[in-house]
């Protein structure tokens, strides 16, 4: 069955961030956002939870994509599960099976108990493991799909690397063991869901086709350096054992790696989440610190956030994951930042990106809009967005869009 679904956050819709014994987790106290905006009600989903599943299923997906707060389950990151934090998931889980919506659960978005020491340090990654083994104690036997990380690239490099995210360090390259730790973290929890019993894992990589600026030697060589950092260094160590060649970085070896740790990365799974926004086009080094500069796509469209609209680089996208990997493929986020309640640039944008999905040479099985909700879109506040359905942040009223109208006419229509 082809998964039709719609996707949020834990930290980006519950709100609610210290009721029943919740602790704190590194983006509760981030800054700069946009605005001062905080997440401190967002959608107010933890209270409304039932207006959510009501939502999904007027809408009449079959699978909706949620993540779990790590801090709700273990408030310092550590220790025995806080059965509150587990108690409001399973009420969730069991809503949406009620609803013949088959929950699919991301461990890990971000927002990491504040009590850790962060995924710099390598203990982190058996800390994620011990935390996976909680929730999959009490749900395995009624979560659909597991989703071990969300965009381990974005929260490395946003996070660690740039100063854009929390923990809002800026250490460029002396990041990458960030992504490693992520990455052992995956493969260690990987074992603690099958010990559980969980069926179907995957892991949710944000992907970009690369497009080199010009045939030149140095743009085909700066877009291939690009594609190892953003897309092969991801992917490659959990489905080939291996991480890509890293001199392009002037690195021997990805730092942080340990014998034996590729094979835990490489732990058999289910298949590859993909969330793709666009692709990127790059063009050589214009400075020494990186072998590569981000040219900018030029002559497409824009939404609301600037992003440029190219449908069929999901198609392009699509078609080379298969080729390089032959695994299922689930695309757990695609959508786009409008204003308004009539969106028609929405629903230009998720048809033309569900027909490019649907047209690639690959195992495509499911498709999630990002975003059920208007929501906390992190550094950006409620600046951006991306809800099928419009959130009032004063009042907490959800208004149906006409892309959410429009989305569920395409999903009874099947293809
Ligand atoms: C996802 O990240 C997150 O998983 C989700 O939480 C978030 O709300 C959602 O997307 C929307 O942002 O500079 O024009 O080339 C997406 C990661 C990183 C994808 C920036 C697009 C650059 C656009 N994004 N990227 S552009």
């Amino acid at each position: 069955m082809f998964l039709w679904g719609a996707a949020t956050a834990a930290f980006q819709i519950e709100g609610a961030l210290s009721d029943d014994g919740r602790g704190p987790s590194i983006w509760d106290s981030f800054g700069p956002i946009r605005d001062g905006h905080t997440a401190e009600t967002a959608c107010d989903s933890y209270r409304r939870w039932a207006d959510d599943v009501a939502l999904l299923a007027d809408l009449g997906v079959n699978a909706y994509r949620f993540s779990v707060s790590w801090p709700r389950v273990q408030p310092d990151g550590t220790g025995p599960a806080n059965p509150k934090g587990l108690d409001h998931y399973e009420r969730l889980v069991d809503a949406l099976l009620a609803a013949g919506i088959t929950p699919a659960l991301t461990l890990f978005h971000w927002d990491l108990p504040a009590a850790l020491p962060g995924w710099l340090d390598r203990d982190t990654a058996h800390r994620f493991a011990d935390y996976a083994a909680l929730v999959a104690d009490r749900l395995a036997d009624r979560v659909g799909l597991w989703i071990t990380l969300n965009e381990p690239f974005v929260h490395t490099v946003y996070g660690h690397a740039l100063g854009l995210h929390a923990p809002g360090q800026a250490l460029f390259l002396d990041a990458l063991p960030a992504a490693h730790h992520q990455l052992l973290g995956h493969g260690l929890a990987v074992d603690a869901l099958r010990a559980a019993g969980a069926s179907s894992v995957l892991i949710t990589n944000n992907l970009s086709p690369v497009w080199p600026a010009s045939d030149s030697p140095d743009d085909r060589a700066a877009a291939d350096a690009y594609d190892t950092l953003h897309n092969r260094m991801f992917n490659d160590p959990v489905f080939l054992g291996e991480y890509p060649d890293l001199r392009a970085f002037g690195l021997d070896a990805m730092p942080g790696l340990r014998d034996g740790d590729l094979a835990i990365i490489n732990r058999p799974i289910d298949g590859l989440g993909v969330n793709y926004y666009n692709p990127t086009r790059i063009s050589a080094p214009q400075s020494p610190e990186l072998p590569f500069t981000d040219a900018g796509v030029e002559g497409y469209p824009t939404t609301a956030f600037g992003w440029p609209v190219v449908p069929d680089g999901l198609r392009e996208l699509l078609t080379g994951l298969h080729e390089r990997y032959r695994v299922p493929l689930y695309v757990t986020e695609n959508g786009c930042s409008y204003e308004g309640i009539d969106d028609p640039g929405r629903i230009a944008y998720l048809d033309g990106h569900i027909d490019a999905a649907l047209r690639a040479d690959a195992d495509v099985r499911g498709y999630f809009v990002w975003s059920l909700l208007d929501n906390f879109e992190w550094a950006e506040g409620y600046h951006q967005r991306f809800g099928l359905v419009h959130v009032d942040f004063t009042t907490g009223e959800r208004t149906p869009k006409a892309s959410y109208r429009w989305y569920r006419e395409r999903i009874a229509r099947g293809a």
